[in-house]
This record gives C-alpha cells, structure tokens and sequence, in this order.
C-alpha cells in the first residue's frame, strides 16, 4: 500500500497546540467535519433544493445520500482515508456530490482548476502523492482523458483515473486496463474492477500501483450503498488548495475541517446568508473563493441552493441568474467591469441578485462605482487568499468603503501585521507588507520546509507579499505587491515559474516577466527575453510554452527583445527597472 491512516500528515505543519487550544475555546473551531456541514443541512432543510442544473434540482436529502454513495464507492476501489486525489472537474453539479463523497471518506481532495495541463497536474499529483485523479471527459475541444493518460504514466502513484462522464476508449476492461492509444500495461489480465460491482481488494489496487499506468472508470459508475464510513477528526486535513503563486512551482495549502468550516460559516455569516439564498458558481468551483468564501461550502452549511455555471460569460451567467433565481454570486474584476456594461445589451431579468462579490485582485474605484447602479445589487469587495485571511466590506459599511477599500478582516481573531523591508511595523495608516496569523491561515505550506522558512515569521505569521494600508476602520487598501508574481484579472502568475519554463526555449539566454497595466485585465503578462538569433513570436512562444504542458492562463501577452536585463546590487533582475523602461 502507498498509503497509511498518517502518512498524509507527513509535511503538514499543523496549528500549535496553545494556538489550537485558543481557536476551539473561543468557538471559532467547532469540531464539525465538512461532511457533517452538509449532513447537519440534510436533516434542518432535507426538502429544500441543494443543487440546481437545467434538469431541476436535488434536495439535501438527494445530494447527502449521493454523497455517501460516492464516498463508499470511492472506498471501495481501495482509495483510503487520508489518501490524496486530483480533482479537476469544472462547475458541475458532480463537482459537489464528488467534493462532499471526497470529504465523507476522509480522501483528500487536492482541488486543481480545469485550465492546468500537464506542468501543473505532474507537479501537484507527485508532491501530493495522489492515487487518483478526477476529471471531466472534456471541455470545450480539449480532452481530459488524454491529459490524464500522460500525467498517469508520470505519475508512478496514480491508479484511478475518474471520469465525469465519457471514459471513452480510454476506459479499463477486462483486457483493455488502458488507454488504447498509450503505452501498454504490462499486466493486461490483473484488472478487472472495471465497473461498480467492483469490490477491490489489497492485492488488485496494489498490483496497479506498481507500474504507473492507471484504470479509467466512470465517476458515476463507483457510486454504491454501504455501511459506515471513517471517523474523521474535525483537526486533520479535509482539502488542499494550490496557492496563487509565489516563488516557482505552485504550493499546496492543506486546510483542515475545522478552519475550514469556520472560514465558510463566517464567510456565509458576513453575507447574511440564508436558506433562501441562491449562490451561482461561476468563478472556477476549486478556488478559494466560490468554494468557500462563502461559496459552495457556506451556502450547504446554511441550507442555500447552489448553481453552476461553465462559463462566466454575460450571457451564460445572466441566463443562469434568471433561471435560478441567483441572489449571490462572486466574480473578478474583468468580469464585473463586463457585467455592469453588458446590462445595456443583454435583456435576461437580474432582480434576485442582491449581493455581488467582487476579488481576486484590486478593482479600481471607478469599476466599483458602476457595479450598484447597473446590476441593481450590494458590492462586496473581498480581498482574500487561499492561504486563508479573508477581507470583506461589510453589508452595511458606507458605499464611500465599498467602493475604495478591500474590505476588512473576517475574524475578531485574524492577526495582521504591516511591516517594512526590515520587518518592522510601519505607522498606522502607513504602506507595508501584509504579515498574518489567524484561525483559518495556514502556518506552513504542504512538503516544502524550504520556501516556509522564507514564507512565514518564526513565531508562525503568513508574509503575504501583498502591500496595504490599514484605515482606522479596520479596512485594508491593497496597494501593490512585493512577490514577484503578476496578477491578470485575478489569475496569479508566478513570475520565477514562467521564466524558468521559457529559460528552457534553446533561443533564450535571459528572461524576465513583468505585470504591465492593462484597463481590462488590470495587468497582462510580459515577458522580456534577451536571445540569440531571431525573436520568437508571441504565437511562437505560446506555442512553446503550451507544449510544455503549461496552463492557457500563464501564458504571455506581450513578448520584448532586450540586449540585457537590469540588475540589482545584489544581482537579481531589477522587475522595478524593466517595469519603468517598458511602459
Ligand atoms: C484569491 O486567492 P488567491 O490565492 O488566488 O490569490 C491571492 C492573492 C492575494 O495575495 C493578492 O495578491 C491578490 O491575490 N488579491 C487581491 C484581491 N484579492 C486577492 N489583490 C487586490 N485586491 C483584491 N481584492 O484571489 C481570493 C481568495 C478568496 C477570496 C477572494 C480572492
């Protein structure tokens, strides 16, 4: 087995003790698991809608059962408590019944968007150690399955391959085990748990994680009755998170059940959510953000419906908000500068929606004034992280906030800091990094010691690498950032993981990338590359760095020549430099 009830926990750095002792005395930890967020809503709310899609809806009843049948069938194939699995399934209804399967097992979802490819998706499954990866068969015309079949063959650990929908040719047999199209498995008649009959044994699951190639079976084939499943401690890790980006490779935050159904409940609590309220997933379900601020996660603790919508496009979103009566929902800043315009094109009636949340990166004043007028709702802004600390205006705060601030601290136990270069608190009022310690902040990233001795202060303060100032109020206005990371529309880019893929291309000598200001993205990607011979092009390069398994998301805007990059005194690119030379 690959596997132990522990083994997970290896490279966690959990809360302290003192620390854990204070966040349950005070009741911000309240010792319930995720999975019993949605069974306590079964049994307050069991008749009102859970789910909407275009075919009707669950009741909690519906989706706590489907839950408990995908968690007993996720068992079944020998996936353990503990264990870590790849989720990439984009906004569909599956995303909750599999999320809240997940979470009843005690399997550990390590939630990766849908526009990772394969740099990400290897990167993650192996420090992860994932056994199983969950994805949709396709979308739009790129196909998970083939994504799946190379990062399965990379990735020693993997032995499920789940497939929303279609596993197609790619599905296991009983003489098949594999993909058609990729490398034969060396032991064609040793599989044969191909559908949800399957009862797998210790030997079968043990004999496929030996040669790295895994069964694809169809996600809704492995749902069946049993039982009872796992005890699991409110303390230990319920998801993983993949952090926006700091330095290189993407990190991965495990957050537990306790801090986070606390940051969903005070999220849900912050919005005045109710029952009665309709929240729309239209930002990517596995961020932060429509997960659980107060998202998917808030609206099931409070017996809410949820909606899911593909794409955030006005005319989809603006469909959905009509059909299901949406009253919340979150979006980015380009998507609510699209929204406030195209209330003048598109005519689908927005009367429910009283609340929309706006964050992932800095909305300018001027967008914020429009979102009231136009949309007819309350303005939220939200800066957050998936690290943890959540910012929010409040309700009530004075449009003046709402518009020009990003909102203030979640919890009356949330810990900020704002230094300077030397780590010294600045005067009130004053600009400097963001540090933060608190109930729902991570102390540590998952396996990787290094980058958190540099990431966190000894005495367990997240350095957030974002620049703000703090008004009396309480409210935070982010000014800019330290990390070297551009944020485009809300996506964050790590600037060290872009260089060091296109340091790679056989013409590249040098190369930085810089955020440029952009009105609609708020900053696009550039990159600066000192080469030998011709300048690729920017299609040539996207090309590139699209073979390199890189997600569409990071991929650059705008590409300069430069015979050398400036340096600092200590000899690192000077991005202040290059930023002022470009613009
Ligand atoms: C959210 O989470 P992440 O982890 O994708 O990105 C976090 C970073 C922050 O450190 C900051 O640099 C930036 O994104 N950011 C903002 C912002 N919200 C996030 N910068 C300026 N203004 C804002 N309102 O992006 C996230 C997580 C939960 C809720 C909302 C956003």
């Amino acid at each position: 087995m690959t596997s132990t009830a522990t083994g997970h926990r290896e490279g966690y750095v959990p809360f302290p003790e003192d620390a854990a002792r204070a966040y349950r005395a005070a009741g911000y930890w309240a010792g319930r698991t995720l999975g019993e967020l949605l069974r306590d809503t079964a049994s307050t709310h069991p008749h009102r809608p859970a789910v909407l899609d275009d075919t009707g809806a669950t009741t909690y009843t519906e989706l706590d059962a489907a839950a408990d049948r995908m968690a007993h069938g996720l068992l079944a194939l020998g996936i353990e408590p503990g264990d870590r699995v790849i989720v990439q399934l984009p906004n569909i209804p599956e995303f909750a019944t599999t999320l809240f399967g997940l979470l009843r097992a005690g399997i550990i979802p390590v939630l990766t968007l849908p526009a990772h490819r394969r740099a990400e998706i290897e990167h993650l499954a192996t420090l992860a150690g994932a056994v199983a990866y969950l994805i949709p068969d396709r979308l739009g015309d790129f196909d998970y399955r083939e994504l799946a079949t190379t990062v399965s063959a990379a990735v020693p650990s993997l032995r499920h391959v789940l497939v929303a929908g279609d596993p197609g040719t790619f599905a296991a047999s009983d003489t098949a085990p594999h993909s058609a199209d990729a490398t034969p498995n060396p032991h064609p008649h040793s599989h044969s748990h191909s559908h949800s009959h399957s009862h797998s044994t210790d030997d079968s699951t043990a004999d496929i994680s030996d040669h790295g190639s895994a069964v694809f079976l169809a996600l809704d084939s492995i749902a069946r009755e049993g039982d009872s499943l796992p005890d699991i401690d409110p303390a230990d890790i319920a998801v993983m998170l993949v952090s926006g980006g700091t330095t290189g490779l993407p990190k991965l935050i495990a957050r537990t059940h306790d801090d986070y159904a606390y940051n969903a409940t005070a999220s849900a609590e912050v919005c005045g959510l109710t029952a009665d309220d309709v929240y729309l997933a239209t930002l990517p379900a596995a961020h932060n953000f429509p997960l659980a601020c107060p998202g998917i996660l808030g609206t099931v603790a409070t017996g809410g419906a949820i909606a899911f919508a593909l794409d955030p496009s006005p005319e989809a979103a603006f469909a959905a908000i009509e059909k299901h009566g949406v009253t919340v929902t979150a979006v980015v800043p380009p998507l609510a500068q699209l929204w406030s315009a195209a209330v003048d094109w598109e005519d689908a009636e927005l009367g429910s929606l009283r609340l929309l949340q706006v964050g992932g990166a800095r909305l300018a004043e001027v967008n914020a004034r429009e979102v009231e007028p136009a949309l007819a709702c309350r303005l939220q802004q939200v800066f957050g992280m998936a690290e943890g600390l959540l910012n929010f205006t409040r309700l009530d705060d004075t449009d003046e906030l709402v518009c020009t601030t990003q909102g203030r601290p979640l919890s009356p136990a949330d810990e900020l800091r704002i230094v300077d270069a030397e780590g010294n608190d600045v005067a009130p009022g004053e600009e400097g990094e963001l540090l933060t310690r608190g109930p729902y902040t991570l102390r540590g990233y998952y396996r990787a010691p290094e980058h958190n001795a540099r990431a966190f202060t000894a005495d367990g303060f997240y350095r957030s690498g974002d620049l703000v100032r703090q008004l009396p109020s309480g409210h935070l206005v982010v000014s800019g950032r330290i990390k070297d990371v551009i944020n485009r529309g809300g996506e964050n880019i790590s600037c060290d993981e872009l260089e060091e893929h296109l340091l790679a291309h056989p013409a590249v000598r040098h190369a930085a990338a810089v955020g440029l200001p952009d009105a609609s993205l708020g900053e696009k990607a550039c990159v600066v590359l000192v080469v030998t011979g011709e300048l690729p092009t920017l299609a040539e390069i996207k090309t590139y760095l699209t073979e390199r398994g890189l997600a569409t998301y990071k991929l650059p805007d705008v590409i300069r020549r430069a015979d050398s990059l400036p340096i600092t005194a200590v000899g690192k690119i000077d991005k202040k430099a290059l930023r002022a030379g470009l613009a």
